[in-house]
């Protein structure tokens, strides 16, 4: 659901001219769950493409009913299994997985360059910064089906790599701007930080979703932390579920904390989704306990 993802779309579809296919935008998560749901009344099943996304057991198996699967990431997972029809093209030292969907498809484009830049958090030019805020603006205005058809119609424009289409967005990102000053805002004044093992640690919690980069900026401004974590707390059908962000600023491994959570990512950006609450204090420990 975020740029790599769309720009790895936008690759595909070029690729392939344009044709209608049926794309669904999801989170590792929600990926198994995902997969099956579009296997749903489907009398042909044909071709799966599966891009920016690290898996697991149960998401491989469920991708395999599809005749032929091509899964190209630059997550770091071992896959474990080897399903014959199921192709893994795993680059795990890939800026983007974009980068790999080019290499894959032979594709050159300046999107590539554009998805590396944003995925490592080093945006240079001004069309990845638009295209950065113009995928966060829809992914903080819209959910569900029209992120979907949205996140669609924008790895579609991307195709001609005519980076002046995008104005029709501007008022939307201007919209979104101020928002995300106040969000930086509200970094500067609600962000914890503790020392752990002499690892300096900085935590932010919110109950809506954030784009995570621009924590981690706000904070690099502050002093140099060893591990940010975001903490997003969403209540479902009344049960508190954390969702976990983790980031550095000094390159230590975030990876492995992710993956004590259920998680998963690279080393210098990861994630975990628990189905519980998780307070600041049970991190620590984990912390004191793992590094
Ligand atoms: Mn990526």
């Amino acid at each position: 659901m975020d740029a790599d993802g769309v720009i790895s779309l936008s690759l595909f579809l070029k690729r392939i001219g344009g044709t209608k296919v049926r794309v669904y935008f999801t989170s590792p998560a929600q990926l198994r769950d995902t997969i099956c749901h579009s296997l749903l009344r489907r009398r042909d099943l044909g071709e799966l493409y599966i891009f920016d996304m690290a898996g697991e057991h149960g998401a491989l198996y469920a991708a395999a009913i599809y005749d032929s699967v091509i899964w190209i990431d630059h997550h770091q997972w071992d896959p474990g299994i080897q399903l014959p029809h199921v192709k893994l093209i795993i680059d795990s030292g890939a800026k983007s997985a974009a980068s790999v969907v080019g290499k894959y498809f032979g594709i050159n484009s300046p999107l590539i360059d554009i998805a590396d830049q944003i995925d490592m958090n080093d945006v240079k030019d001004e069309n990845a910064e638009k295209i950065r805020l113009i995928i966060g603006a829809l992914r903080w205005k819209f959910f569900g089906r029209e992120l979907n058809t949205k996140l669609e119609k924008i790895a579609r424009q991307l195709m001609s790599e005519d980076f002046s289409l995008l104005t029709e967005y501007d008022s939307l990102v201007d919209e979104y701007s101020k928002w995300l000053a106040k969000l930086e805002e509200r970094v500067k004044k609600d962000t914890k930080t503790f020392s752990v093992k002499n690892l300096k640690i900085a935590f932010f919690e919110t109950t809506e979703s954030v784009p995570v980069y621009i924590i981690s900026n706000v904070l690099a401004e502050r002093d140099s932390f060893d591990i940010i974590v975001v903490l997003i707390y969403k209540v479902r059908r009344g049960r508190t579920l954390t969702k976990m962000e983790f980031r550095t600023h000094t390159g230590i491994d975030v990876l492995k904390i992710a993956k004590f959570y259920g998680g998963g990512g690279h080393k210098l950006a990861s994630g975990a989704s628990v189905n519980d609450i998780v307070t600041i204090p049970e991190i620590l420990n984990t912390v004191d306990l793992i590094y």
